[in-house]
């Protein structure tokens, strides 16, 4: 296993859409494997393969009090949602943000699993915020893209001046 590097926004490969899995095969466990391991290392409770510049339909998410019960979803794809209500989301590519977004409250979602088998489960609260977040990563959005244009600007210009530091 390895830990993978993880895009900063603004980087535009954070908004390149990701291609639906053909096979869950070893190469895609292995990449589960590595994703889960840069997550629990962040730490995060999520992660998605775009975050990671891999630009295929898999995410990772931990939303255990324990950090012992990672959930894989390849090809997700939310079959239900129901309500509305607000929850203040972070990202590991906008470091230091956080922001209340508006999210389905409850969501019933289809996926294969590591075994390459379709499944579907229920989720609400921290879990059904994180699947709708990892999900929007897939299709190229990033949670600060449903702030106002000015609170994008200025989170624009903070993480180029941590890019800056940093270099
Ligand atoms: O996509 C990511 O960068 C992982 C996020 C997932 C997440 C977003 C919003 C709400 C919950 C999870 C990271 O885990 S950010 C860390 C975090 C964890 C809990 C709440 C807020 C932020
Ligand atoms: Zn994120």
């Amino acid at each position: 296993m390895s830990r993978l590097h993880i895009l900063r926004y603004p980087d535009a490969r954070l908004h390149k859409i990701a291609a639906p899995v053909a096979e869950v095969n070893d190469s895609i466990r292995s990449l589960v494997a590595d994703m889960a391991e840069t997550m629990y290392a962040a730490p995060g409770v999520g992660l998605a393969a775009t975050q990671v510049d891999v630009h295929k339909q898999v995410i990772v998410i931990d939303a255990s009090e324990t950090h012992d019960q990672l959930l894989a979803l390849i090809n997700p794809e939310i079959v239900a949602a129901i309500g509305e209500s607000d929850c203040e989301e972070g990202c590991l590519s906008v470091p230091g943000i956080y922001e209340k977004i508006a999210r389905a409250e409850h969501i019933v979602v289809r996926a294969l699993g590591l075994d390459g088998q379709s499944f579907t489960m229920e989720a609400d609260g921290l879990l059904a915020v994180c699947i709708q977040h990892e999900m929007d990563h897939l299709k190229g959005r990033v949670f600060v893209e449903y702030l106002s244009r000015l609170k994008q600007t200025r989170i624009r210009a903070k993480m180029q001046k941590q890019l800056r530091q940093s270099a």
